[in-house]
């Protein structure tokens, strides 16, 4: 690899962008050539560690199959290499195409898990608006915009992450800390250094459940019935936070009579987690409140219920006193800053954007479109159709639900434009490849909200010929003739300046801290001196935002997809994505030493399931759903690992897509969400 290090000898201080946990590293140099990363102390995410992905930076950066240069399809379906200039040239002219064939609608933009958030996901936003359709999609409409509903109905604003270390009870739900979250580990052994409780409800046996003091594996989509079970044991023994209802909440008596009927007996019918260990728990969170963490992970959101699940489990957290408390729910203070998004000057709502009739709120409070409807106006099955898409840091032909309509959609675009580090099961389909800029090779902005942090990241090395996120917009929008008025800035140091102005830090006071500035002191209890940020000013239990669009007002607990359509021929629910350590969504499988690791896809089954259908550890197995099916190898796990009738497998294998299976129009109402956990499936023996 023909790459350029900033400095020839020595260290540059930054942040992994591996994960979206951001650590602080350091990448050392010799020569010119890149040998190390390690660890930084000073940032309280990571407080001087690292994880294995972390350390396989170098790894992928210098990785032989990396896509070098612009790669354009031909009609064999093989790609031949051109140069940047033609690759956006072309682009540039097809879209144009497009726009006078269909109107700038039928253009989309999609950022992936990758590129990650604020600057990186703001550019093709605005890149989008600027063109003229109100289309942009990302990866978050299957990840955490469900839980951001969730919160954010309740309270007005997100931020999941607590100070755990101050808890005196710590409840985890669907989420899987030691694996997605390794920085909260060490916050956890705080909490229990100091006696903390440590109860995880998830129906798989997941690392962090072997130190949990109360463990239960619930029927996979039924976590609202046991929110509500613990709601009522707490209001009816009065063992809530009066003053915070009182004051500073809205719908307590609706959110009282309905509770009624969630007995610790209905929660055990429904969810399976005992009646005496629904008591058990309320106990432990009234005797520990109001220092009560929750967490509430992926677990929760990938169901067609998972909003309400998640508002129920958020006004628990309300009525333990938890809000706008270090271990409860911290009401972050933004850093004042430039945005780049263009919603203000050019809303362009008349435009429809795709999916913004069928789920209202996503597209209100997100500004998201549904990528599960843009397949079907893809397919020509919307209102106008897709016909172009721009794909940056995303694998949707594995990532996204029912993958057989996500490759035919993608197939019949006029135009798919693929920015990747290599070529995947997306880029395969995509007229033109473009090389994408690993973190190493760019410059930008994160915030903490937990911290109130903000952090820049370095840039390490440059690779002629490769571009970062910002140019690749830029460059495109010169060519449409918008780059000038709406890409002004040169480079993505000048944009990182834009961003920063309003919040009086400088870029070269952030260089020098690549630990991080606290960018306003951290203050809680927020709450008694200003009106919260819904649209009342209080703690909407009772949401009449979401009564007018037809919605429940409260969260009111709907049985999954599974239990509604129970059926003899998918005997099985099927649970897809616990994440791998080594592995990231469809990233890392392509590096060796990882791979010797996870060599190959398996479906983990209980051993009781197993032995009714005659299967041993290794057979071959066909796991077949009402989408589609897939066969792998069946991987019989110990009896205390997985509910009996779930069944698990990972999602981002690039050669076994489970998503072939998985639903992508059984969707949650508010979010729009995916079901991909608590498929009805059954399992052949091959
Ligand atoms: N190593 C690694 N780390 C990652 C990622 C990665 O791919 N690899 N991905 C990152 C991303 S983008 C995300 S969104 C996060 C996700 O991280 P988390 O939010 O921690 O979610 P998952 O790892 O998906 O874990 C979900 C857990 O929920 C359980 N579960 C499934 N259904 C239910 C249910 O109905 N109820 C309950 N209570 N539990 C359920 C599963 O068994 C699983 O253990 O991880 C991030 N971190
Ligand atoms: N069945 C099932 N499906 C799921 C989930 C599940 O639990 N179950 N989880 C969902 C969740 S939470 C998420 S977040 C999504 C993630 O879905 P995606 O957004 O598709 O994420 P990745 O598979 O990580 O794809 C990232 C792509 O970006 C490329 N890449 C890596 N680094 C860079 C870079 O620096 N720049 C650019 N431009 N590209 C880069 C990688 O090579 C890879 O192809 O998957 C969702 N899909
Ligand atoms: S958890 Fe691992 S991959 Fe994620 S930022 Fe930290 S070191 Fe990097
Ligand atoms: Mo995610």
């Amino acid at each position: 690899m023909n790459a350029v290090t900033t400095i020839e000898n020595g260290v540059v201080k930054t942040l992994c962008r591996m994960c979206s946990n951001r650590c602080s590293i350091a990448v050392h140099i010799q020569q010119g050539h890149m040998q190390d990363v390690t660890p930084l102390s000073g940032n309280p995410i990571n407080r001087g560690r690292m994880c294995p992905r972390g350390k396989a930076s170098l790894d992928v950066f210098y990785h032989s199959d990396r896509i070098r240069k612009p790669l354009k399809r031909q009609p064999d379906g093989s790609f031949v290499e051109i140069s940047r200039e033609q690759a956006l040239d072309e682009i540039a002219q097809k879209m144009l195409d497009i726009k006078d064939c269909w109107g700038a609608r039928s253009l989309g933009m999609w950022k992936g898990e990758a590129v990650g958030f604020l600057q990186q996901e703001e550019y093709p936003r605005r890149f989008a608006h600027a063109f003229g359709t109100p289309n942009y999609f990302s990866n978050d409409s299957a990840c955490f915009n469900g839980r951001f509903l969730g919160h954010h109905l309740v309270t007005g604003f997100w931020n999941p992450f607590p100070y755990y270390a101050e808890a005196d009870l710590i409840l985890l739900f669907g989420t899987n800390p030691p694996v997605c979250h390794p920085p909260f580990m060490a916050e956890f052994a705080d909490a229990k250094a100091h006696g903390a409780n440590l109860v995880v409800i998830d129906p798989r046996l997941n690392p962090v459940a072997c130190y949990a003091d109360i463990f239960a594996q619930p029927l996979p989509g039924t976590d609202g019935a046991l929110a509500w079970g613990l709601i009522r044991y707490l209001v009816n023994a009065g063992e809530y936070d009066h003053t915070t209802v009182e004051q500073y909440s809205l719908g307590f008596e609706a959110v009282v009579e309905y509770a009624q009927k969630f007995t610790p007996e209905f929660v055990e019918n429904e969810t399976g987690v005992f009646a005496h260990v629904v008591v058990d728990i309320a106990r432990l969170i009234i005797q520990n409140r109001p220092k009560v963490s929750f967490y509430m992970g992926a677990g929760l959101e990938h169901h067609d219920n998972g909003v309400d699940n998640i508002r129920a489990m958020v006004v628990l957290s309300c009525l333990t006193g938890g809000l706008d408390i270090a271990c409860g729910l911290g009401w972050p203070e933004n850093m004042p800053r430039n945005k780049l998004t263009l919603y203000d000057q050019l809303p362009l709502e008349t435009e429809k954007p795709i999916g913004a009739d069928l789920f209202p709120a996503l597209y209100d409070i997100r500004k998201e479109c549904h990528s599960m409807t843009a397949m079907e106006y893809m397919l020509g099955k919307g209102e106008y159709p897709l016909k172009g898409l721009i794909i940056t840091g995303a694998n949707p032909a594995v990532t996204n639900p029912n993958t057989t309509k996500v490759e035919e959609a993608l197939k019949s675009l006029d135009l798919l434009v693929v920015n990747d580090l290599f070529m995947t099961q997306t880029a395969r389909l995509a007229h033109y490849v473009l090389p994408a800029a690993s973190f190493l090779e760019r410059s930008e902005i994160h915030i903490d909200p937990k911290h109130q942090r903000v952090y820049l990241t370095n840039k390490v090395v440059d690779v002629p010929g490769i571009k970062d996120e910002y140019m690749l917009w830029h460059d495109l929008a010169l060519r449409l003739g918008f780059g000038e008025r709406y890409f002004p800035w040169e480079n993505e140091t000048q944009v990182n300046a834009y961003i920063l102005e309003p919040s009086g830090i400088t870029l070269e006071e952030l260089k020098t801290h690549p630990e991080g500035i606290q960018y306003s002191p951290l203050t809680f209890q927020k709450h008694l001196s200003r009106p919260l940020p819904t649209p009342s000013g209080k703690l909407e239990f009772s949401s009449a935002y979401l009564e007018k669009l037809g919605y429940a007002a409260i969260p009111k607990y709907v049985r999954p997809y599974h239990l509604r359509h129970r059926s003899k021929a998918y005997p099985l629910l099927l649970t897809t994505g616990a994440r791998k350590t080594l592995f990231y969504h469809s990233r890392h499988q392509n590096l060796k030493n990882f791979r010797k690791l996870h060599p190959e896809a398996k479906v983990e089954i209980h051993p009781e399931d197993a032995a009714k259908l005659g299967i041993e550890n290794g057979d071959q197995v066909r796991i077949v759903s009402d989408i589609g099916e897939l066969t792998v190898a069946a991987n019989i796990v110990h009896k205390a690992e997985l509910r009996r009738g779930v069944v698990e497998m990972y999602h981002g294998w690039e050669e076994w897509r489970i998503n072939f299976t998985t639903f992508d129009q059984v969707n949650d109402p508010i979010s729009g969400f995916p079901l991909l956990k608590g498929v009805p499936v059954r399992i052949e023996k091959v």
